[in-house]
């Protein structure tokens, strides 16, 4: 699990500005905006660095994550290489309903796959902007986060040492299971919701089936289809909870598929190896406020939103730039403003995308509980976003995320 740190065995400094936990995109977005202004933070990391290189989960990023990133020196790679999706396409009824996304928000999604995203931020982080970061930490805890000088320690993974850092700011970004979720205070409100249904997610190595993201409702269950590249391909089949992956082989998967992605205009999906199997238990949590004294969380830390709508890594992005650019103006400045209302701000567009996670759910999960009616308004919905266009438009806007205002 763990391997060598660019820096294994040089002495880190006992104290930093900022010590950001986690390095997925949250953490790292911090760090390198935290790096490009001069501001000097150390980045904590359970996995090895190859590990959060090849860890597979996000691939669908909104326009204004993407212009987010290139403002700031960060999408170099991604302008080149990642596709940019216009439309998605709903199957029902035994047919394939186009729906252009771009036409209606002048926006897309870019299909990047997010251990893409990693490798090219810790690159950014470590090897470019010098940034400091250790992998393979060990029982990484938080201090006097009520202070004005809070802490956090680890074991070093070389020497089985204790260190202790002291900084003025903790950005937790370690995730839905990280130390920073662990120290949360009593007074920490957790708003939790269960969609009651599982998902097993799915990672063929098969070329994408179409053009664009797939969403099939069928009397069985949802299914889903996501392009990641030219030779790669994620699905998803609603499940049970708690389901086995293993009661999922290959054939099951594939039938299952084949028919709750079927539409009699459309050929058949193109099979392959899966690579990954897994079932989410799909549900949502938010953390309020996402500032407990000097302790500042961002992306999964704060706030976990099933991958219904794919906004997860969106909102770990989004408040990444608020906190990165909040912490710069702070330190580099002495502006407080964006750091007193970091988390309100960010609250705004999370509970946006928390309320279309489960709209979106109710069409794809409402035909198959059996329900006659929760089907009849589950298709009364559907068919509405393609009669109406003042629903069309409004889906486009939450889909892409591009109100003006949240
Ligand atoms: P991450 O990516 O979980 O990174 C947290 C990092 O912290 C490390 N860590 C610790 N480090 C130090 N000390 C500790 N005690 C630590 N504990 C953990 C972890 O090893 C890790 O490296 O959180 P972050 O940065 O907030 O990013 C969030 C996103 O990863 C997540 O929201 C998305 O993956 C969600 N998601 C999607 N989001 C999208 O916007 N678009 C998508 O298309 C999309 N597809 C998905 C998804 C999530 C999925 N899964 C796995 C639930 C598809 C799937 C299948």
């Amino acid at each position: 699990m763990t391997s060598p740190s660019p820096h294994p065995g040089s002495p880190v400094p006992s104290r930093f500005p900022v010590v950001v936990v986690g390095a997925g995109p949250a953490g790292l977005t911090v760090g390198n905006i935290l790096r490009a202004a001069g501001v000097d933070c150390l980045v904590l990391e359970t996995e090895s660095r190859e590990f959060i290189e090849r860890r597979p989960r996000a691939g669908v990023i909104e326009e204004w994550a993407v212009r987010g990133l290139e403002r700031r020196g960060l999408a170099g790679r991604l302008l080149e290489e990642a596709e940019r999706q216009s439309e998605c396409e709903f199957r029902f009824d035994d047919r394939g309903y186009r729906f252009g996304y771009h036409e209606l928000t002048g926006h897309h999604h870019w299909v990047y796959p997010q251990p893409l995203l990693v490798t090219d931020l810790v690159r950014e982080y470590a090897d470019v902007r010098g940034g400091e970061i250790r992998f393979g930490v060990r029982d990484v805890r938080l201090h006097d986060l009520d202070s004005d000088r809070p802490a956090v320690s680890y074991t070093d993974p070389y020497s089985g040492e204790r260190h202790l850092v002291h900084c003025d700011f903790v950005a937790g970004c370690d995730g839905a299971r990280g130390a920073s979720r662990a120290a949360l205070p009593d007074r920490a409100l957790i708003s939790r919701h269960d969609y009651g249904i599982g998902w097993l997610a799915l990672l063929a190595e098969a070329p994408p089936s179409a053009d664009c993201v797939l969403f099939g409702m069928h009397p069985e269950g949802f299914a889903g289809h996501m392009p990641r590249s030219p030779g790669l391909t994620r699905y998803y089949l609603q499940c049970p909870p708690g389901d086995d992956p293993d009661d999922w082989p290959h054939d099951r998967v594939w039938a299952a598929l084949q028919q709750r992605l079927r539409a009699a205009d459309r050929p058949p999906l193109k099979e392959g190896r899966l690579l990954e199997k897994r079932v989410l238990d799909m549900h949502n949590y938010v953390v309020e406020p996402m500032v407990f004294g000097r302790l500042f969380l961002a992306g999964d830390a704060a706030h976990l939103v099933a991958p219904i709508a794919a906004k997860g890594m969106n909102l770990a992005l989004n408040d990444a730039f608020l906190l990165g650019d909040a912490l710069v103006a702070y330190l580099a400045e002495g502006d407080p403003a964006g750091l007193d209302g970091y988390s309100e701000t960010c609250l705004r567009r999370v509970w946006d995308y928390e309320e279309f996670s489960e709209w979106l759910s109710e069409i794809y999960h409402g035909t198959s509980h059996g329900d006659p009616y929760r089907a009849g308004t589950t298709l009364a919905r559907l068919r509405r976003i393609f009669t109406s266009p003042a629903a069309a438009a409004a889906f486009a806007q939450q889909y892409l995320g591009t109100a003006t205002a949240f």
